[in-house]
């Protein structure tokens, strides 16, 4: 029983690692299906707690679970295979990893649906099995160096494991420096299709069209964010790679762009699907647009800025004549995420392909992601493919969840940093953001909330539903709390009541104590 234990967690853990080495942290890993199921079936207020409460850490709680049950399934194939070929018989040193491997490979392939990257995992398995099954008969046979020979495989699996490991490591990275694509998709053939080819040209060229554009438009944004001392502060747009990421699955869809498309389904006059290359030939717009999510701390920072580059929605959806009781659709997404949303919200909605001049990364969205002005972070879309109209109003994704996130976001001002200066002053700066109400002024207090002063404000940028940055400089007489609220666009000012993320988003001052 112990050996048979033994021999699961080693060919269980050789397979996931196997597993690992060929596909990457990717959807193809045989850890990301039981991850998805696994995220699934978490009950709503658990993942509300999760998110307000542990944050970002929460997710290596369920992968951990997810690996354990990948290391699971497929060492007990395996230990199914070798007993298995015991009961055949005599031929076990060649039945069984045969089996065993025969079944983790059933298992992943069922799992990914990928049968020939199921092998990666199968094959560690097999040898384990073949490795359990040769030290068994050298052991009974008393071969004095059998002992000898088990360690040599020890380390012989260990050396392997770390060698899987890192190949896995290399794959995950170069799929992630490489712009999610065509180029990058496991299953897109080496020989592309003169269609294949223009498609992929075309993108190219509107990238290149665009990006004296965008570029203008990053430029402005830098010279007019504040000067301000502040370290590590995002500018008015945001790095690609320091723009927060919430997405419901840990292993984000990979949908090429001659792949993708979006339908429009339910009440419609007329069913009509729209191409990636269809969509990219509309109008095409630039846009300075601000997410915030709703399960963000008071003074999180998942809040973010980036220049989108698509086309409006509303044009698209007059074509194919909505209807339907409810005035609401459902947005549904590659990755299974849905949002219910009224249209009349749709109608300053964006369908955005590019961030920042670059094709939409992976994990936002790629190819195509929708951009709702002023709502909350959960109703912008990603990878979305179909746009139902609704008779009757359903919940979302996170409304089944018990969140209230689909409506305009909170006032907030952030105060993100606080920076003793070199004369003793001290400089409190950050991002506030009121979605489409925008940011008429910022107000800092340094006794405790008695008395307020306007904070400087970086000029605002065009387009209504950008943040803005705010500072403020101040010689501290004693140690005191500083507290900023915003007052948006229609003069009214971030309230003062406290409460959680769960369910409308957090409210209230950030303060801080400052000693001196
Ligand atoms: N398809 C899909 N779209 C999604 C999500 C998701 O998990 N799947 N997460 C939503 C949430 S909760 C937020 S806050 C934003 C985050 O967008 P980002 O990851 O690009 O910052 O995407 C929204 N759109
Ligand atoms: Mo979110």
């Amino acid at each position: 029983m112990d050996r048979r234990l033994r021999l699961a967690g080693a060919a269980g853990i050789g397979g996931v690692v196997g597993s690992y080495a060929v596909a990457g942290y990717s959807r193809q890993f045989v850890v990301a299906p039981i991850d998805a199921f696994v995220v699934r079936s978490t009950p709503g207020s658990l993942v509300a707690f999760m998110i307000t409460n542990v944050g970002e850490e929460a997710h290596l709680l369920h992968i951990g679970l997810s690996v354990a049950l990948a290391v699971g399934a497929l060492g007990a194939a395996g230990v199914a295979g070798y007993v298995g070929a015991q009961q055949i018989g005599r031929a076990s040193r060649l039945a069984a990893p045969v089996l065993g491997g025969a079944l983790a490979w059933g298992v992943a392939a069922a799992l990914t649906a990928r049968p020939v990257l199921s092998l990666g995992a199968a094959v560690p398995v097999a040898l384990l099995v073949a490795v359990e099954a040769s030290s068994l008969s050298t052991a009974e046979a008393a071969n004095p160096s059998a002992g000898r020979r088990m360690l040599l495989s020890e380390v012989g699996s260990l050396a392997l494991v770390a060698l899987a490991g890192a190949l896995g490591l290399l794959r995950t990275r170069r799929a992630e420096s490489t712009p999610a694509g065509p180029e990058s998709d496991v299953d897109t053939p080496a020989t592309a299709t003169p269609e294949e080819m223009q498609q992929a040209d075309a993108e190219t060229a509107t990238a290149e069209a665009d990006l004296t554009e965008v570029e203008r438009l990053i430029a402005d944004a830098e010279s007019q964010s504040l000067d301000w001392a502040a370290d590590g502060l995002p500018g008015l747009v945001s790095e690609i790679g320091g723009f927060y990421n919430v997405d419901i699955a840990q292993f984000d869809p990979e949908v090429p762009s001659e792949e993708w498309s979006l339908t429009f389904t339910g009440a419609v006059g007329e069913e009509r699907t729209v191409t990636f290359a269809e969509l990219t030939e509309r109008p095409v717009e630039h846009r300075y647009v601000t997410l915030r999510c709703v399960g963000e701390k008071l003074n999180g920072k998942k809040l973010d800025t980036a220049v989108w580059t698509g086309t409006p929605l509303k044009p698209i959806l007059e074509e194919v004549d909505p209807g339907g009781a409810c005035g609401c659709a459902m947005l549904r997404a590659e990755d299974d995420y849905f949002v219910q949303f009224p249209v009349d919200a749709l109608e300053d909605a964006f369908l955005a392909w590019e961030m920042n001049g670059q094709p939409l990364p992976k994990s936002h969205g790629h190819p195509v992601r929708v951009l709702v002005p002023g709502h909350w972070g959960e109703t912008n879309v990603k990878w979305v493919s179909e746009i139902e109209l609704l008779e009757e109003e359903a919940n979302g994704y996170w409304e089944q969840r018990g969140w209230h996130g689909t409506g305009p976001v909170n006032t907030v001002a952030k105060l993100w940093s606080t920076t003793r200066l070199d004369g003793g002053e001290i400089e409190v700066a950050g991002h506030a953001y009121a979605g489409t109400r925008g940011i008429e002024r910022v107000e800092v207090s340094t006794d405790g909330g008695e008395t307020w002063t306007d904070a400087e404000l970086s000029e605002p940028l065009p387009g209504d539903d950008v943040w803005r940055q705010w500072r403020h400089v101040y010689a501290p007489e004693s140690s005191h709390e500083v507290v900023v609220r915003a007052i948006d666009g229609t003069g009214a000012v971030q309230p003062k009541e406290e409460s959680d993320a769960y369910p409308s988003g957090s409210t209230g001052w950030v303060s801080k104590q400052v000693d001196v």
